[in-house]
């Protein structure tokens, strides 16, 4: 460590005696010994002992310091404690080990320096303060970067929440969600699990799996699961269009395994579900922001001809700025409330004619008005249709057919509904679940895809054009 030049010291550290730097017996150990709660006469005693074994001690405000010994301190204070004395030597490169006086006291039993181990070292209560990172307790308060620095640990912990959606557990796999939402939110790469402090949303489980990967690269918990069969199948099954967690559990408890294994039990599908297994490969290859804009295009085009001035709008990840997607999410609205009505099925029909759609489910609009939701599993009640469009090749496919498979969901809004479908759209579906919480813990509202109710004034507040959107939040 390079000593400061004599004239740019400060000299707020009175004790121990100036004295010309002796370098000792031990030239690469300085020790510094603090005042607070050991006492100046202490202190001076300690001093003497220590200069009489050899060692060299220092001033705190000395950048040649390397020991700071410290008696009854937390690492916190001492760390205060140097700060008021040693202004920007503080922050050096090389910062001094801070040691509890069990490390003096051995040293001078030993006649020298003795390794510093574990138990030498002062408690930090809390991480340094330029590490200490301060969030928001929402999701929806805070910026989640689609591109951040924690990619390999969110994605141990969003396997565990996959997993654990698979078997059921929905509080689990929450945790697990929250965690790596945290985690995207943070400004820089994590390095040590105490930089977390008490940062809200990290369950034991989630600290216990980021410290495996933190340590050793990967989390053995998350390589199994990855490699179960289980996993593998439930990843597979659910992966096609019209399978839910509870569909692919019974197909897995049934015995079955593999896609080949579904086409021999044909009956046991949806019609939804034998579409969504013929096209598997195209609607599990990532869709194109490119593809999208022109499939949002088309639309655009397409709903004249039943509604003119009617409006499509890109939702879904899409509009939170993502480069790909698995689908398209489009809203259809009018300008006047109501002249929406019965668009979908000509439109549906129509589009069937000009052989656009492979396949089809339309949902008839149920929403009757202002009430609270009742089944948190729904949504929202608007008309609408999941489909399979084909799409034709525009500057060659990777197919080889000249045409893919692409998934389209339709959503048909009243205009005046229509900010609070474009917010419920537009996700994530993290983002939503956050956005709920907050408006009824924080705000006591409710909110869903149609609406905003305040539970303090009894009645809904309706929407006008220009808000609804991300928010900042892109995944
Ligand atoms: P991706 O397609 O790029 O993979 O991701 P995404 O766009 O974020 O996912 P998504 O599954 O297409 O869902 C987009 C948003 O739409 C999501 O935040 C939740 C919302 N959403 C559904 N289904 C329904 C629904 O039935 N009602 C409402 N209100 N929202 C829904 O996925
Ligand atoms: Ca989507
Ligand atoms: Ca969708």
């Amino acid at each position: 460590m390079a000593q400061v030049p004599l004239k740019r010291r400060k000299r707020r550290d009175p004790s121990p005696p100036a004295r010309t730097p002796d370098p000792g017996r031990f030239p690469a150990v300085v020790l510094c010994l603090v005042e607070k709660r050991m006492g100046a006469s202490r202190r001076a005693f300690l001093t003497e002992l220590a200069r009489a074994k050899g060692f060299r001690v220092d001033g705190a405000d000395s950048a040649a310091v390397t020991h700071v010994v410290s008696e009854r301190n937390s690492g916190d204070e001492v760390v205060q404690w140097l700060a008021q004395r040693r202004g920007k030597h503080s922050t050096g490169e090389d910062p001094p080990a801070l040691l509890d006086l069990s490390w003096f006291t051995e040293s001078m039993s030993a006649g020298r320096p003795v390794a510093i181990e574990p138990r030498h070292r002062l408690q930090m209560t809390e991480p340094a303060a330029e590490h200490r990172w301060q969030l928001a307790p929402y999701a929806c308060q805070r910026r989640t970067p689609l591109v951040h620095s924690n990619h390999t640990l969110t994605e141990a912990l969003e396997i565990l929440a996959e997993e654990a959606g698979f078997g059921g557990s929905e509080g689990r796999s929450l945790a697990f969600t929250r965690a790596a939402s945290v985690l995207k939110a943070l400004p820089c790469r994590l390095k040590n699990l105490e930089q977390l402090g008490p940062l809200p949303g990290l369950g034991e489980h989630s600290r216990r799996v980021i410290q495996d990967v933190l340590e050793d690269g990967v989390s053995v918990e998350v390589e199994r699961v990855k490699l179960s069969e289980r996993y593998q199948t439930m990843k597979l099954f659910t992966r096609i269009f019209g399978v839910g967690v509870r569909t692919a559990d019974r197909w897995y408890q049934e015995g079955l395994r593999t896609l080949e294994d579904l086409q021999e039990h044909h009956t046991k599908l949806t019609r939804q579900q034998r579409a969504g297994l013929q096209h598997y490969d195209d609607l599990n290859t990532p869709l194109g922001r490119k593809e999208a804009e022109t499939i949002t295009q088309d639309m655009q085009e397409a709903v004249q001809r039943f509604l003119p001035g009617a409006m499509v709008t890109l939702a879904g990840g899409f509009r939170r700025g993502k480069q790909n997607g698995h689908d398209v999410d489009l809203l259809i609205t009018h300008p006047e409330d109501g002249r929406e009505v019965g668009l979908l099925s000509p439109l549906v029909s129509w589009l069937d004619s000009q052989g656009v759609i492979l396949s089809q489910h339309s949902q008839k609009n149920s929403y009757e008005g202002p009430e609270q939701p009742r089944d948190g599993r729904v949504l929202d009640r608007f008309e609408r249709c999941f489909c399979i469009f084909r799409l034709e090749a525009q500057g060659g496919l990777a197919t080889g057919r000249g045409w893919k498979a692409v998934r389209v969901d339709l959503v048909v809004t009243p205009i005046s509904q229509f900010p609070f479908a474009l917010l419920g759209w537009t996700g994530s579906r993290h983002f939503e679940r956050e956005l709920r919480r907050f408006a009824g813990h924080e705000r006591k509202m409710v909110l869903n895809s149609h609406a905003l109710y305040d539970t303090k004034q009894v009645q809904w507040l309706g929407g006008g054009m220009g808000c609804g959107g991300g928010c900042g939040q892109q995944d």
